[in-house]
């Protein structure tokens, strides 16, 4: 069985993505929570995580350890155990590679001052030129990915894949803050925020009491 440790689901933005894309495809895995912030916090993930961060993903199958740091890469991981993680096409597959990419490596305007907190309400609060214009890039991507796979599926490229689970962390962050995006974005928040596994992770941040 898959190990997957993560941090607090009201705020660790990083555990969320490899969590949400071992759920959609339905990749059973046992879910260890660090509390972070604490004094013990850098000793408990250090036991799992070579990196001192989560998410950390340990997979015990077939006789060997295989222990996997960075977000990006447990997605990676996990759509070598299953393949519809990444769009068939080689084409949609490049691009949603690359988005993907672009979230993990960017926005860090948006990650810095709208920080991924799903039990609070900031709306309009934190819009700096800077956040506006990482609001303005997530819109066009989402945007220019709706218009072209939306008669394939409801996600940016048609099936859930990992650019949905990337950007997750966003539609909590665009919640909190009340970010108005157009309708095709829009209709992609939605489907994402209607996802059980979405309802399942906002239900563990806000039942956690700190
Ligand atoms: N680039 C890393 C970022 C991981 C990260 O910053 N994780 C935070 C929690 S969201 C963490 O482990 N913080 C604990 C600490 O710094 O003590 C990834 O993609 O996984």
């Amino acid at each position: 069985m898959l190990k997957l440790v993560i941090g607090d689901h009201n705020t660790s933005s990083w555990s969320l993505r490899p969590w949400l894309a071992a759920k959609q495809v339905r990749l059973p895995f046992e879910e260890i929570a660090i509390r972070l912030d604490r004094p013990e916090t850098r000793d408990d993930i250090r036991r799992y995580s070579p990196s001192g961060r989560v998410p950390c993903l340990i997979d015990e199958a077939d006789g060997e350890r295989v222990v996997v740091w960075e977000s990006l890469a447990i997605c990676e991981y996990l759509a070598e155990l299953a393949p519809a993680l990444w769009p068939a096409g080689r084409a949609a597959r490049a691009e949603a590679r690359a988005v993907s990419a672009e979230m993990h490596s960017g926005f860090a305007a948006l990650r810095q001052n709208m920080t991924m907190d799903i039990r609070a309400s900031r709306r309009g609060q934190a819009r700096t030129p800077e956040v506006g214009r990482d609001i303005a890039r997530l819109v066009q991507i989402w945007q220019s990915c709706r218009s072209r796979y939306a008669t394939a599926g409801p996600f940016l490229f048609g099936t859930f894949s990992i650019a949905d689970a990337m950007f997750a962390p966003v539609v909590w962050r665009f919640v909190t803050y009340g970010v108005g995006v157009p309708p095709a974005s829009q209709e992609w928040l939605e489907t994402m925020l209607s996802l059980p596994a979405m309802r399942e992770w906002q239900g563990a941040a806000l039942a956690a009491s700190h």
